[in-house]
């Protein structure tokens, strides 16, 4: 039977298939492919997205020594299972993003060279490692300081790098070095809902094209707990990268209900919400997919942020914490199969 008829009771993933996209979420903490979280995202979902076990700062406790087994577990259970696998993240200089020794290894006569050898390195080691397993990488997360067009000072490669861009050029030139095929992309966090966010990271790609950087994509994390985007918007913001020969995708989906307070039903109207940016992803053609941040809203990451998990209830995923799908689920699935109805 085919997705698209009415009666089907087909999945996220499966609609999305259907029509040669990608309907993913996260995995959770070590452990996570067990039942009950494993057997959910198998079944719903064919992409799924290291959610931190490829971090910098989790993958390398000292110098030069690795511990693969969480990111192991991950990539072997999208292998089994033939789900698509997103790679986040290379590099990010916030939370968890550099190693706690990185400071001190740069302290040094001359950081930026000791800081392109890291960069190299772990680029080698990590994405030549899952060469032809990891589909797409996140190269570099969140460049922009928070709704600003410009740079994030408290970088620790801006700072390092007498020239940012240097730093964006190996990085994505050492990821394609390392795994010619995967898909590398640049990942920002509030493109889709800041005019001056978008503008900064469409500076920022747009150099790095003029340049020849080997970037194959960008991604909108899409994280709605600040305010809400708006369907054309967000689709005019995607298709402006589609117009650079870009892919894009919508990388960290999740829309927390304390923004629909005012709502006599804050489900349905989040549910209005994930239909609106899954029809924006469905009417650009080179938006290759979707993932939702947390596979369901127990794991949501925003009741365990220090700054966000105040303001909640957010419950922001498609699934409750029963791991039973929510309107927002029906909603993503059937804007894909009939993204107008
Ligand atoms: O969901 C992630 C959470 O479990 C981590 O503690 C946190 C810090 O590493 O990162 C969260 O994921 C972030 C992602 O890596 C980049 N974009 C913002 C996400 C939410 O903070």
């Amino acid at each position: 039977m085919s997705c698209a008829e009415p009666a089907a009771s087909c999945t996220v993933g499966e609609a999305a298939t259907e029509i040669g996209r990608f309907a993913g979420t996260t995995s959770e903490a070590q452990g996570w492919t067990n039942e009950p979280v494993g057997e959910l995202v198998r079944r719903h979902f064919n992409s799924v997205t290291s959610q931190n076990e490829l971090k910098w700062g989790r993958l390398v406790r000292s110098p030069g020594v690795y511990d693969f087994a969480h990111a192991d577990e991950t990539v072997a259970f999208a292998q089994q299972h033939g789900l698509r696998m997103r790679g986040h993240v290379l590099f990010w200089h916030r939370l968890n993003g550099p190693p706690a020794w990185l400071d001190a290894e740069l302290d040094t006569g001359d950081p930026e060279a000791r800081l392109r050898e890291l960069i190299r390195e772990h680029a080698h080691a990590v994405v030549g490692r899952y060469k032809g397993r990891i589909h797409t990488w996140d190269v570099v997360n969140e460049p922009l300081a928070i709704l600003s067009d410009h740079v994030d000072p408290e970088s620790i490669f801006f700072q390092t790098f007498a020239r940012y861009e240097d730093f964006l050029d190996l990085a994505f030139q050492s990821a394609r070095e390392a795994d010619p095929e995967a898909k590398l992309f640049l990942n920002e966090i509030f493109a889709s809902v800041s005019q001056a966010s978008f503008d900064g990271l469409y500076a920022l790609v747009r150099g790095m094209i003029e340049r020849g950087t080997p970037i194959d994509g960008v991604g909108f994390q899409g994280h709605f707990i600040l305010s809400l985007p708006e369907r054309e918007q967000l689709q005019e913001r995607l298709q402006a990268f589609a117009d650079l020969g870009l892919i894009v995708e919508i990388t960290e989906l999740d829309v927390s209900i304390s923004l629909l307070t005012d709502s006599s039903n804050p489900l349905a109207a989040q549910a209005e919400v994930y239909r609106d940016v899954f029809a924006a992803c469905h009417a650009v053609s080179a938006c290759a997919g979707i993932t939702t941040w947390n596979s369901h809203d127990g794991a949501t990451w925003l009741d365990r942020d220090a700054g966000f998990a105040p303001l909640g209830p957010h419950a922001p995923t498609l699934f409750d914490e029963e791991l039973q799908p929510k309107p927002s689920y029906t909603a993503a699935r059937d804007a894909l199969l009939r993204p107008d109805g």
